[in-house]
């Protein structure tokens, strides 16, 4: 199979590479990326693809590309939920019009699969012990969210009206190595390894439903190369956590103590519970996690911990200043754009 990655770069993208790669040492695999902020091809050091630098809104790379591939896998987006709120106009941007013009590529070349990676975010904040299925309404919170289900949209449509080959997969919050530490997972351990206080969102008892990466990664391949095309399939474990257990293991794992932690002005609009149930995926392809969190999270903080240096290199430079603006000056920031 000759395989167009997009935003493999970047966290998830590159642990998928990765995965591809071992598991299906045959395959072609073409990484496109654009290289924003978030794409790192330190995160690929070691692994053999061919790269190209690019935007997947650039419609005569992407005929071009798509003609020489059997399939795509979508990861491309802006990811980052707070930054969404900041400025949304990326977020539009790669996440729907990139799709749109991904998808425009597609329809007019013989791809065999189009799988597009989304989200649980889209389903928006789950009520206490319900869990979306793939037929739950799309409720969208943040810009972030509403970016993918837009996208979603649009991507349903070509597989409806164009007969496209295209999967969805909405996954729910993944953690493991090489992930940026804006997230909520790097951004804690990083910080608790420099002793530096953990921004705890309100009150810390949002819930996420925490998946390890390579789970994640080992799910996509089932789908690509098992799922029904114009079917959605929900990735999770089934198994939403506090925030505030979730840093309470982290301090434990990392020998530090909770006076970090430092409850802060809440995030606009923060989504409460993300749930899944993930029934349709373990029923019809078998599918698993086999990672589970205690043991997941104790190797992704060791991970953190040996890869000082690439944390270094990361944590530099422009992400300085958006720590500073997003946490140092919080309120400040978030008056500015009048959320509080
Ligand atoms: P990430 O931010 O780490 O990586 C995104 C990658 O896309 C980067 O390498 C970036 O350079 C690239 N990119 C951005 N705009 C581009 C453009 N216009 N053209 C080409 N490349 C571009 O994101 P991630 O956490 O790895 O997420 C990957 C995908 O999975 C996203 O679609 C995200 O919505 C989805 N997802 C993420 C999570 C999660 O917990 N991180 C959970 C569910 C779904
Ligand atoms: O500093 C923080 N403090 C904090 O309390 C950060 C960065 C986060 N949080 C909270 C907010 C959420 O309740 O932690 C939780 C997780 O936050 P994020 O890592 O920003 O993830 P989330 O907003 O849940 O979105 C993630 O999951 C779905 C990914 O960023 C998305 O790309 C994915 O689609």
């Amino acid at each position: 199979m000759r395989i167009l990655v997009t935003g493999g770069a970047g966290f998830i993208g590159s642990n998928f590479v990765r995965f591809v790669v071992r598991e299906h040492p045959a395959y072609q695999i073409t990484n496109l990326d654009k290289l924003t902020y978030a794409g790192n091809l330190e995160n690929l050091e070691g692994v053999t693809q061919r790269f190209v630098r690019g935007d997947i809104c650039d419609a005569p790379l992407l005929a071009g590309l798509l003609a020489e591939h059997d399939a795509v896998v979508n990861f491309a987006a802006e990811s980052h939920v707070d930054r969404s709120i900041l400025d949304s106009a990326a977020f539009f941007e790669t996440n729907v019009r990139g799709t749109y013009v991904l998808l425009e590529a597609a329809r007019r070349t013989p791809v065999s699969r189009f799988l597009h990676v989304s989200t649980d975010e889209v389903y928006g904040s789950m009520a206490p012990d319900q869990f979306a299925t793939e037929d739950s309404p799309l409720r969208p919170s943040s810009p972030y969210a509403a970016s993918k289900a837009a996208a979603e949209m649009l991507a349903m449509s070509y597989a409806h009206t164009y007969r496209l080959p295209l999967i969805i997969t909405r996954a729910s919050n993944n953690y493991g190595p090489y992930q940026f530490p804006e997230k909520f997972i790097p951004l804690m351990v990083t910080n608790a390894l420099e002793h530096k206080r953990l921004p705890v969102y309100g009150d810390g008892m949002q819930q996420r439903d925490w998946l390890h990466v390579e789970d994640h990664c080992r799910a996509l391949d089932m789908v690509l190369h098992h799922g029904q095309p114009g079917e959605v399939y929900n990735i999770g474990c089934g198994t939403p956590r506090g925030n505030l257990e979730v840093l309470e293991a982290l301090l434990k794992l990392v020998d530090r103590p909770s006076s970090l932690l430092e409850h802060v002005t809440d995030r606009p609009g923060h989504d409460r519970r993300y749930a899944l149930n993930c029934d349709k995926l373990t029923n019809s392809l078998g599918w698993q996690p086999q990672e589970s969190f205690e043991t997941g999270l104790g190797q992704t903080v060791e991970w953190y911990k040996t890869h000082a240096d690439w944390v270094g290199r990361v944590k530099a430079g422009a992400y300085r200043d958006y720590y500073d603006r997003h946490y140092q000056r919080r309120d400040e920031t978030l008056a500015a754009f009048g959320k509080t």
